[in-house]
């Protein structure tokens, strides 16, 4: 009997870039419940305490290492030696098992904390602790926080106007047609460029949240100048409703030459990029009188409420424009293809096992001191000496 329970028991590497993940798995009774439990534990843990232990990221390796099993949990002791999954998961684990729902579960999923934290970070523009201070002033429906006499970012004002368009999913299909424009428009400005989908879509998942795009050039330097170009482009097509251009330096181009430590933590880039929202997939007259040159921060809230309200002949969608140099490019294709807990086990696992630094930029081997350039996501694998996990097999 014993021998039996130990055969059943799954072996789980320690870090999940170690492991194939799937987005279609085994133990979807269980992940839709810690689901539930890792939103509420980051909606009330405080985004500065990073440093010390973090349940909402406790919650975050137990979804990883469910998400990877090869078969579904039908006994608690079947994970009860595997690391990432502590004493209260596993009587969470233990719960759903018999009853098939679990009493915490239930109760966040009713409260009316959990469900208004919910849709106010469902805000583009808003984070935890924007949607904890609407949350704390009283407010609870986004009518409120629209006419709450408070100062708010465009993009926040743009989230709040175009909440519905913004929290329909995007297709691939929509994510495919946003590519062809901005490949066409890229292309007429730099022959030779490369367009690429990466974030979730390249994960495999069918719908996203919005669509992230690599544009990179095979000659290194070609790229310089050349997002400033894209967006006149996209401008004068009238596509850009909203947008945020963040521009960067030579130096930090290169950063990775330098052993400087950036948290492991952190997802954040160098790179020239746009976080911006377009209107897919036609042009409106009204669009034109009311979307200022390069600016729009002037537009009150109602404008914009009226504008996404209005008969429409195209939805906002959520694009990120990535630049990324050529010598760089496999590092931030890695990056940009995520999950974003893949690429932290990743981090950490290179800084932990290896004494290297992984970013979006590069990996610097600190024992030799010196930078590792790489032709292929195959070869970030092979200087990592970690089996090569195709893209669908990232969904930690
Ligand atoms: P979704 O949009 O379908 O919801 O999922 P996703 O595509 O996986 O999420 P995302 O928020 O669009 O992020 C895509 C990946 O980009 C994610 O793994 C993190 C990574 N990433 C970087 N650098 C940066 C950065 O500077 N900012 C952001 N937001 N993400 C970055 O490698
Ligand atoms: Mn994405
Ligand atoms: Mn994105």
């Amino acid at each position: 009997n014993y021998k039996q329970t130990k055969l059943n028991c799954f072996q789980v590497d320690p870090y999940c870039c170690q492991r194939r993940t799937p987005l279609q798995h085994h133990n979807k009774l269980l992940t839709d419940a810690f689901e539930i439990l890792e939103e509420n534990a980051e909606y009330i843990e405080s985004s500065n305490d990073t440093k010390g232990y973090s349940r909402n990221l406790a919650y975050r390796r137990v979804l990883a290492v469910l998400r990877s099993l090869p078969q579904a949990v039908t006994s608690v002791k079947q994970i009860k030696d595997v690391k990432h999954i502590g004493g209260h998961s596993q009587k969470i684990i233990q719960e759903l098992l018999e009853e098939k729902c679990c009493l915490e579960v239930e109760e966040i999923k009713r409260s009316v904390r959990y469900n208004k934290m919910k849709l106010f970070t469902g805000v583009f523009g808003a984070g935890v602790s924007t949607a904890r201070r609407w949350y704390d002033t009283g407010m609870t429906s986004l009518n409120d926080v629209i006419q709450h006499n408070e100062d708010r970012s465009t993009a926040q004002k743009y989230g709040l106007a175009f909440f519905d368009d913004l929290n329909m999913p995007v297709l691939k299909a929509e994510a495919e047609q946003v590519k062809s424009i901005v490949k066409n428009i890229t292309e007429s400005i730099l022959p030779g460029v490369s367009v690429t989908v990466t974030g979730g879509f390249r994960r495999g998942k069918t719908v996203g949240h919005d669509i992230d795009l690599l544009i990179s050039h095979p000659k290194e330097g070609a790229e310089i100048g050349l997002l400033g170009k894209i967006l006149e482009k996209l401008q004068q097509l009238n596509l850009i409703l909203y947008g945020s251009h963040n521009k960067c330096t030579y130096s930090e181009r290169h950063f990775t030459e330098e052993p400087r430590d950036p948290p492991t933590n952190s997802q954040m880039d160098h790179f020239e990029k746009w976080f911006g929202i377009i209107g897919l997939p036609k042009i409106s007259t009204e669009k034109t009188v009311l979307i200022a040159e390069n600016d729009a921060s002037d537009k009150s809230i109602k404008d914009l409420v009226d504008l996404s309200k209005s008969e429409k002949s195209w939805t906002a969608k959520r694009v990120d424009l990535i630049i990324v140099p050529s010598s760089q490019y496999f590092y931030g294709l890695v990056g940009w293809t995520g999950n974003k807990m893949f690429n932290r086990d990743l981090r950490l696992y290179a800084q932990k096992e290896l004494n290297m630094r992984l970013s979006s930029h590069g990996l610097y081997d600190l024992t030799k001191g010196c930078l590792l350039t790489s032709n292929s996501e195959e070869e970030v694998f092979k200087y990592l000496k970690l089996p090569v996990i195709p893209p669908e097999l990232r969904n930690c």
